[in-house]
């Protein structure tokens, strides 16, 4: 007797079988998915209906409210369940996103691999992915500085496959046995929960300077990499070194990276810190917002491969998480795409109750020696249990698309009914292990690898060098980028309020790496200035580390958000085609008013009475700030007047300036942005006298004489505002 699956979920993976492996996680979902509808009646949670959810069953007369009673169920129920919403936050990476996506294989690697996800070009696999921040707690900001979190679930024809990686390819520390400390170190300090969201203090200073394994990563940290713009335009890294397995059973080392196709590009600190405060779920919104419009972000996936004899054959270790495997050296081959293309429907079922698993891998995929790995598979099975309970892989979200079978039983909230009357393996009634179609064994086998050595805490000799790659790091970025390294390590810095800490920083590790990069550190927060390098920085470079080599196949603004400043008499052809030129574009523009009423461009306005239709602005000027926009424009026309006299305009001006975005203007408004920038840059853009875009200093603008032009002849454009 086979056993079965029963229920909801056989009924589920029946209908999986069904449709493109597309959808296959989609409509896996639905088979759990209720939708609200207004003629829908309340039940309890044991399905009756409810006549009154809003007043407690009580003891009354006409003149007094008398005491509630406990023999209300349907009141305790709904308190009760109330009561116990909150489950344990994740112990790190507290603060995500997540969405779903499908997975493309462009170029089968046989001969590297037999996974099926990785040899099958025809296939599409479902995934969902999930972006985070390290420190910070469930409710933090999302634009902190902080590494991000890059989890991939990829629901195979073969099981799970978890990915779970990061937006910077190396990690604090090389032995799993010291992530405690290092969470703790980072995490608020224990005295007083302070601060969220933030490396910038002693406890974390202290930690990576005794450990200076962390060196490479903290120069990381302190990069562009840790303040990206968005999570679509940044990097996912494995971070860990895996195995490839042949049918031959040959292994190769493999590393895996996913690279935005939108480019690599990030907030300035001042914006960051800035929308901490004005929109602390930026990036989540950002996400949303471009799956919702269709403008799916997409990375290709690559790999970077090592034959298992060549372990031996390079600087560094080919297992230490702390290092990357240079480009120029082990080159990256682009296999796929991964696209997300679905939001969640409600959050906490999906993106919460999603749970990655580095154990979790499919056949012709296994795990190195990697020690930060080979305890990483040990922590997140574990951490489930504590967050979700033992029945976690049952949970809509985390379950596979293809069939589970075992004898893995019970335990809280178990859902999975199985027919049959046993629960063991061997039994009378089961056959073999399954072979596949072609008679191979089928299945996860381990390969078979020789192993011999001493029992000891140690790590081999090479996971030694601390140095070389932080300053391979810091020699590779471009000027403006090593300023900001500059910056931030002096901000950070500038948070702890021990001198041993930030002494030791600045003079003693930074030292190490860059001598003119400590001078200025220790100058800029206080520590006695180091006068000679502590180890000879070579200037050894290599490709792809600074993020300006990523840019974007040809430029594009899809899915930027482009503010267009109004107020009462702007004018419209102006107005009209700036927005058909960023919507054609794949733009996001953006009308930011005086005010949020009905705004009339120069001409709809006659003797007081609407002869035309104006624009209603999505935002009025005191509702958002600079900062959450990529460029903003500001036509001409008599509405400059009333724009001029507003401070929060000017100041608007000046600061996109600063973040160094592009500011778009037309006539009169070229004299706003000159007195605006004058004022505070002294600066003067120049502008041509016809209606041909000049540019100067980054700041488009078009002169004073332009072609006459009716409103009438753009209502249409600006009736799609
Ligand atoms: Fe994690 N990590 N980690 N980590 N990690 C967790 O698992 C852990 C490490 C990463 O969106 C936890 O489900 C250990 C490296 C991501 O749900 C926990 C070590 C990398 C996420 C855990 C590491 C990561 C986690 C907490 C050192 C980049 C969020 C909640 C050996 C490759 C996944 C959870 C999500 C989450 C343990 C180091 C990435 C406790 C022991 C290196 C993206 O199990």
């Amino acid at each position: 007797m086979a056993s079965k699956l029963a229920g909801g979920l056989q009924k589920a993976q029946e209908a999986v079988q069904h449709v493109s492996s597309k959808e296959k996680k989609i409509v896996d979902l639905e088979h759990d998915t209720t939708s609200l509808t207004s003629k829908q009646p309340l039940t309890t949670d044991h399905g009756t209906r409810i006549h009154n959810t809003d007043q407690w069953l009580r003891v009354m007369n006409d003149q007094r409210t008398g005491p509630s009673l406990l023999e209300d169920q349907i009141a305790r129920e709904k308190i009760t369940r109330f009561d116990h919403e909150r489950i344990p936050e994740r112990v790190v990476h507290a603060r995500g996103t997540g969405a779903f996506g499908n997975f493309k294989l462009h170029k089968s690697i046989q001969d590297l691999s037999y996974a099926g996800i990785l040899n099958d070009t025809s296939r599409n696999t479902p995934v969902f992915v999930r972006f985070s921040t390290v420190q910070g707690s469930r409710g933090s900001a999302d634009t902190v500085r902080d590494v991000r979190g890059f989890a991939v679930k990829f629901y195979t024809d073969e099981g799970n496959w978890d990915l779970v990686g990061n937006n910077i390819p190396v990690f604090f520390i090389q032995d799993a046995i010291k992530f405690p400390d290092f969470v703790h170190a980072v995490k608020p300090e224990p005295h007083n929960e302070v601060p969220q969201g933030q490396s910038a203090h002693n406890n974390f200073w202290d930690f990576v300077y005794l450990h200076p394994e962390a060196t490479h990563m903290f120069m990381w940290t302190m990069s562009d990499r840790a303040i990206p713009r968005s999570f679509r335009m940044m990097q996912g890294f494995g971070v860990n070194t895996f195995v490839l397995v042949n049918k031959a059973g040959k292994r190769h080392f493999v590393k895996f990276h996913f690279i935005p196709q939108l480019g690599v590009h990030s907030l300035v600190w001042d914006e960051a810190l800035k929308i901490a405060g004005q929109d602390p779920d930026f990036h989540r919104k950002d996400l949303m917002e471009a799956i919702d419009k269709k403008i799916y972000p997409k990375w290709d996936f690559a790999i970077q491969v090592i034959p298992e004899d060549k372990q031996d054959a390079f600087e560094f270790d080919v297992l230490d998480a702390t290092k990357i495997w240079p480009e120029d050296i082990v080159p990256l081959q682009v296999i796929g795409e991964l696209e997300l293309n679905r939001n969640v429907d409600e959050f906490f079922p999906q993106t919460e109750q999603a749970a990655f698993c580095t154990s979790h891998i499919v056949p012709g995929i296994d795990f190195s020696d990697d020690p930060l790995l080979q305890g990483r598979n040990f922590s997140y099975f574990d951490t489930q249990i504590s967050r979700l309970g033992v029945n976690w892989e049952e949970l809509p979200i985390n379950r596979p698309v293809c069939p589970v079978l075992n004898h893995n039983r019970d335990g809280k909230s178990r859902h999975r009914i199985t027919q049959g009357t046993v629960n063991y393996w061997p039994n009378r009634f089961q056959a073999v292990p399954p072979t596949n179609a072609t008679g191979e064994p089928g299945g996860f086998q381990s390969s078979s690898v020789q192993i011999g050595g001493a029992k000891r805490r140690d790590l081999s000799v090479k996971f030694g060098d601390h140095l070389s790659q932080a300053r391979l790091f810091y020699n590779s970025l471009s000027e403006h980028e090593k300023l900001h390294v500059r910056k931030a390590l002096s901000f950070e810095l500038d948070h702890c309020n021990d001198p041993t800490v930030y002494t030791r920083i600045a003079r003693h590790r930074l030292a190490e790496i860059d001598l003119d990069l400590a001078q200025a550190v220790a100058d800029a927060v206080g520590a006695a200035v180091p006068h000679r390098a502590m180890s000879p920085n070579r200037g050894k470079k290599a490709p792809h580390l600074s993020q300006t080599e990523f840019m974007p196949a040809k430029p594009t603004i899809a899915s930027r958000h482009v503010a267009v400043l109004i107020g009462e008499g702007f004018d419209a052809v102006a107005f009209a085609g700036i927005l058909a030129a960023v919507k054609a574009a794949n733009g996001f523009p953006v009308l930011v008013g005086t005010t949020r009423s009905r705004i009339y461009a120069d001409g709809e306005r006659l003797s007081g009475k609407a002869v035309g239709g104006g624009v209603v602005p999505d935002h009025h000027i005191d509702g958002v700030r600079s900062t959450l926009f990529d460029a903003t424009f500001i036509p001409g026309g008599p509405h400059v007047k009333t724009l001029a006299q507003n401070g929060q305009i000017k100041h608007w001006i000046c600061e996109s300036f600063g973040h160094l975005k592009a500011i778009g203007a037309t006539a009169e408004a070229v004299d706003l942005v000159n007195e605006a920038l004058g004022a505070v840059e002294g600066l003067q853009v120049a502008s041509s006298s016809s209606f041909e875009p000049v540019e100067s200093y980054g700041v488009v603008t078009a002169g004073g004489t332009q072609k006459p032009g009716s409103f009438k002849e753009t209502a249409n454009i600006m009736r799609g505002a």
